[in-house]
């Protein structure tokens, strides 16, 4: 044909599930980072791909992945003696983690938490909350709760100055606890405490009327309470003897002169009153139980038994697009992917400024499961108009029943969008995998019922 062979080149016929291969194929190289497209092949095949390594290898090229080059033998160990990997926890009390979380208040003030972890029954065991916490702080912060849970035999934290502080160390020594240091910059091997760390953002500070509770009120608690676990005993009148164990007991006293209380208020923190008046119940929010992303690909599947599709857009006059993008989109938000990365999930994000119809249209084309609204400008209450107008546009045409309703906004909560008769309302800092997990949750309630 007097053509040279290396122009003739095989069209490659891209399959119907290209997209949602491709989708799982990077999911799994982000997640294994050190495996290679053999590896992720299998893993596949064990999820319920039909797939071979061949056709695994050619997406792995496409999208540019690799595995990072083995590191050069070091002088060091390649994980710090205090990475998690390195000890695990064995029991109860064996390691306990603790790290700080930066917020702040409506006002902009800067607030830090202080949790403290059980790696072993991943129990958080104290969130203490101030302006401003120093060493001297850490240390009666646990002091408490060696008078409360006893004294753990390592405890494991980053190289902040508050933890490695001569005075914290040389106390925990004198106790027998061992302090595990991760090497700077290895968060993961501090992997407990910053896993739950990652759940308290997205879960609880999120919910800003924690921060905004009027003087008097316990944040700490109230924060503790929101994530349903134990809050510390307040250090003041905790008897030493309630520990059993006096050498604790000599020790812990001599180092608390005055009785305090490891509450953000017991450390001079001032709380004031916001926006909200007050604390809301925990009904304004919605309580979703938190599945990953494997887990809601494998309910949706399961429980559904089809794709599920989701249409969503900022509706009316609202021009805002980032709320729905972060929550729709292929990237997602704060490192944690957006809908339109789930295999199960089909999305169409449809923009802002969508008109009521033109959003059912779309979503009766579609035959979608669920509808999803984003609602950012607030004033003169607009988004309530626009919000009531696509509930009695549902109504009127009949079809309210037929989609899974939820609306997102900074200003947006649970108890709010029931009031306007929708299934569910997503406030500030939502992450894209709490509305996978309600909307596979409430489609699978849906299926079955
Ligand atoms: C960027 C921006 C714009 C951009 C928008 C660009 C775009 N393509 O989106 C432009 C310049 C266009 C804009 C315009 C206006 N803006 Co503007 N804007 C902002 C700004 C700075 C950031 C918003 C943002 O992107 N946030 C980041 C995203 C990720 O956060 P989010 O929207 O809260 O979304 C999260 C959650 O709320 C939730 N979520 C949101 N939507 C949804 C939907 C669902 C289904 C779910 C489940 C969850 C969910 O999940 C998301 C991820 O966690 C904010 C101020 C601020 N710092 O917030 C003002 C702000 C929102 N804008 C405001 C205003 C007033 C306006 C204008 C009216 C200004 C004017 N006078 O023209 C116009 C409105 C135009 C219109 N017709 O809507 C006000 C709103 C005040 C109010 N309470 O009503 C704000 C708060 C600024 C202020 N302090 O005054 N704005």
């Amino acid at each position: 044909m007097g053509q040279h062979r290396s122009t003739q080149r095989h069209q490659v016929q891209l399959r119907s599930d290209e997209d949602a291969l491709t989708a799982a194929v990077v999911a799994l190289a982000g997640r294994f980072g050190r495996y290679g497209y053999k590896r992720i092949t299998g893993l596949l095949q064990m999820a319920g791909w039909e797939v071979n390594a061949k056709r695994v290898q050619r997406i792995w090229r496409a999208e540019g992945l690799k595995v990072p080059a083995k590191q050069p033998k070091r002088g060091r160990l390649w994980l710090a003696d205090g990475s998690c990997i390195r000890l695990r926890p064995q029991h109860r009390n064996h390691v306990w983690a603790y790290d700080f979380v930066s917020e702040r208040t409506h006002d902009g003030r800067t607030l830090r938490l202080l949790t403290v972890v059980d790696e072993y029954s991943r129990e958080c065991l104290a969130i203490s909350v101030a302006r401003r916490m120093t060493a001297n702080d850490v240390l009666w912060i646990l002091a408490d709760l060696f008078l409360e849970y006893g004294i753990p035999e390592h405890i494991r934290s980053d190289n902040g100055p508050e933890f490695v502080a001569k005075a914290v160390r040389g106390w925990l020594a004198e106790l027998g606890v061992k302090t595990l240091f991760i090497e700077p910059g290895s968060l993961w091997e501090n992997g407990y405490v910053e896993s739950f760390n990652g759940k308290l953002e997205r879960r609880a500070l999120k919910r800003r009327d924690l921060l905004h509770a009027q003087g008097g009120a316990d944040p700490h608690r109230r924060l503790a309470a929101a994530l349903q676990r134990p809050a510390p005993a307040q250090l003041a009148g905790a008897t030493p003897a309630g520990a059993g164990d006096d050498r604790l007991a000599g020790l812990i006293a001599g180092r608390l002169r005055t009785p305090v209380s490891n509450t953000g208020d017991g450390h001079g923190t001032n709380i004031e009153g916001g926006p909200m008046n007050g604390v809301r119940s925990r009904g304004d929010y919605l309580e979703v139980e938190e599945m990953d992303f494997y887990a809601i690909n494998s309910f949706i599947k399961e429980h559904r038994g089809r794709k599920l599709v989701v249409v969503g857009a900022a509706i009316e006059s609202d021009a805002h697009t980032v709320g729905t993008d972060a929550i729709m989109n292929m990237k997602g938000c704060a490192g944690n992917y957006g809908l339109e990365r789930y295999p199960e999930i089909e999305v169409y994000n449809l923009g802002s400024q969508i008109p009521c119809e033109q959003l059912l249209k779309v979503a009766l084309e579609k035959n979608a499961d669920a509808i999803l609204i984003s609602q950012i400008v607030t004033q003169k209450n607009v988004h309530v108009q626009h919000l009531t107008r696509m509930i009695e546009l549902l109504e009127a045409e009949g079809v309210r029943e037929r989609f899974v309703l939820v609306v997102g906004g900074p200003r947006i909560n649970n108890a709010f969008a029931k009031e306007l008769g929708y299934d569910a309302g997503f406030g500030p800092r939502t992450a894209p995998v709490e509305v996978a997990s309600f909307l596979a949750q409430e489609a699978g309630r849906r299926t079955r019922a």
